[in-house]
Formats: C-alpha cells, structure tokens, sequence
C-alpha cells in the first residue's frame, strides 16, 4: 500500500519539475552607464531561469563566459536569455561594448549556490 502510493506521489511530481522549466523564473536586469539593476542575483544550480534584458540609455554588453553568455542590450529593445547554471560559484558578467569612460566598472554579480 505505502510502496503504491509513494510511487503515485513521483508519477504527480514529474510533470510538476517539467512545468517549472517551461515557465522560468523571470528576472529583469536594467542596464545604464555605468552599472545593472540589480547589480547581484542569486540562482540555484540546475534551476532554469529567463534573464530579460534592457538598456535605459545606449547598447551595452552582457558578458559572462564561463555561463556562456554573451549578448548585446540594444535601447528600446528586449534581449531574453535562458539559462541553467550548471555549476555553482560566483561569477562576474561585464559590460563588454564600450559605453562610456567607466565601462570598464559596469559589472554585474551572479551567485550560483
Ligand atoms: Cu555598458
């Protein structure tokens, strides 16, 4: 009897785990010379989530090799971007298309935990 329901309760949580990635996790990110908003996130390994990026003021980058990403936010303009960090640890995106004489400080923190 326990064996038969413990295994209804897993056939009821798959789909359940698949729904979740067709409907990520959606976190906004603000670009303007010179930083993100917000300027840290926090995602969970394995966890898929949809970055929606856009810029207040001119094209900026997003940059984060080790996640793979690499994308321009383009004013006026929406950039989505999925992703499913794999690995966890603290990894820093920059700005990688030149905006403005502190560029090179526009950057942005994601925790992977
Ligand atoms: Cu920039």
């Amino acid at each position: 009897m326990i064996p038969a329901l413990l295994l209804l309760v897993f056939s009821l949580g798959a789909p359940h785990k698949a729904q979740a990635d067709e409907n990520p996790r959606v976190i906004e990110i603000t670009a303007k010379r010179f930083g993100f908003t917000p300027n840290q996130i926090t995602l969970k390994k394995g966890e898929t989530v949809k970055l929606r990026l856009t810029s207040e003021d001119v094209t900026h980058g997003f940059f984060l090799r080790p996640l793979k990403i690499d994308e321009e936010i383009v004013p006026g303009k929406t950039t989505e971007l999925t992703l499913r960090p794999e690995t966890a640890g603290t990894f820093t995106t920059i700005c990688d298309h030149f905006c403005g004489v502190n560029h090179g400080n526009m950057k942005m923190t994601i925790v992977v935990e």
